[in-house]
């Protein structure tokens, strides 16, 4: 653990608008470290993070990805009449003129704090779905004509061969010896496996599309402003060249599930329907017109795919020995496997009620 001290003089390494006085840790992400910064004589504040070097094993390509969208977007806000330092992440650039400072192989990056804004871990009205619907389909529209450079920073992120890959020489290694007494979890993914790369193959065809999308998009990772209309899209550490379905399903994976993502009771969790068509009504709003008829139509199986997604990564991080995400307590990775599970069966049951798999 960082002390204020160093921590003050980290953010000292960048181009503040003042002398950085306090560092305060904030929220609890799952995958970068991140604080708050104050400064002695000015009321502008900033984000702080240590970005996960495991996970992100380019950051100076992270952050140039980054610092190429945001200037997109600001351009895009501005013409429209909107304010690009509250619509849109700012980042700060370190007094070498990087956009990341290195120290002893940590990476730190500095953005600017959007005030007067309000976070929700969860969705807690179709009103709010329906905002958040269009605050994912407008940040994908704005993007809809960038044609620079953007570096290829989490090779096969949603990409579920990739993740099969993967899978098969966690479950073959099985270095934490806990393969066994998933047994019955691990036989609910390898069910799903054939009808998932089915999915995945219209895309490495060229049936869907790549754009330039976020995701991760729960909802924690946007701001709102007081009337309820996302203010800005957050997190961009994983803006990549990917199909615009990623996004909207695994938005449907967040706003929609009545539970938290990681409920001890299972019971919980479901997928709202009202949640689902209240999102998808703001997102047809500002997608729309830029959705091909393919796109269009497997809308709701993306949030199958991104929601059987999630229930593999959280398995094979259990299955590994919790590498990957940061757990709070022994069991957390299986919990969130078995709540997550628990919300595949409901989209399941209610999107797809005559699937194949679902009849069997
Ligand atoms: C991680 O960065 P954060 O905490 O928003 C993860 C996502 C998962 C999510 C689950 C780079 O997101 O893919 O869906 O946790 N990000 C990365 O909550 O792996
Ligand atoms: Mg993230």
């Amino acid at each position: 653990m960082l002390n204020n001290n160093r921590l003050v003089e980290i953010a000292g390494q960048f181009c503040l608008e003042g002398r950085p006085s306090e560092v305060k840790a904030l929220g609890d992400g799952f995958i970068n470290d991140t604080y708050t910064v104050l400064l002695a004589d000015s009321p502008v504040k900033y984000i702080l993070q240590r970005k996960n070097t495991v996970i992100f094993k380019d950051i100076p390509g992270m952050m140039s990805n980054i610092k190429a969208v945001t200037e997109h977007l600001k351009r895009k806000i501005a013409a429209a009449g909107g304010d690009p330092m509250r619509e849109s992440l700012t980042v700060v650039p370190a007094k070498d003129g990087r956009l990341y400072y290195e120290s002893d192989g940590e990476y730190w990056c500095i953005t600017v704090f959007i005030d007067n804004s309000v976070s929700y871990d969860k969705a807690d009205s179709e009103l709010l779905a329906e905002c958040g619907g269009r605050g994912i389909g407008r940040f994908q529209a704005m993007l809809a004509d960038f044609d620079g450079e953007l570096v290829d920073t989490l090779p096969g992120f949603h990409n579920i061969r990739y993740r099969f890959g993967q899978w098969d020489k966690t479950l073959a290694e099985d270095p934490a010896g806990r393969a066994a007494d998933v047994r019955d979890l691990i036989g609910e993914i390898e069910s799903r496996r054939s009808e998932m790369l089915d999915f995945f193959k219209l895309i490495e065809d060229g049936h869907i599309p790549l754009r330039v999308t976020h995701n991760d998009t729960k909802i924690a990772n946007m701001l709102f402003d007081r009337s309820g209309n996302v203010l800005c899209v957050l997190d961009l550490d994983t803006v990549l060249r990917a199909p615009c379905l990623y996004d909207f399903g695994d938005s449907i994976r967040s706003y929609a599930n009545t539970g938290a993502e990681d409920d001890p009771n299972p019971d919980r969790v479901s997928m709202s329907r009202g949640m689902y068509e209240a999102f998808l009504r703001g997102y047809l709003s500002e997608a729309g017109d830029f959705l091909t008829d393919t796109e269009r139509e497997w809308l709701p199986f993306s949030a199958r795919y991104i929601t059987y997604e999630q229930v593999l990564r959280f398995l094979m991080d259990y299955i590994d020995g919790d590498r990957y995400y940061k757990v709070k307590y022994p069991e957390h990775n299986l919990v969130r496997t078995r709540a997550q599970l628990r919300l595949l069966q409901s989209i399941e049951h209610q999107l797809f009620p005559y699937n194949s798999y679902y009849v069997k």
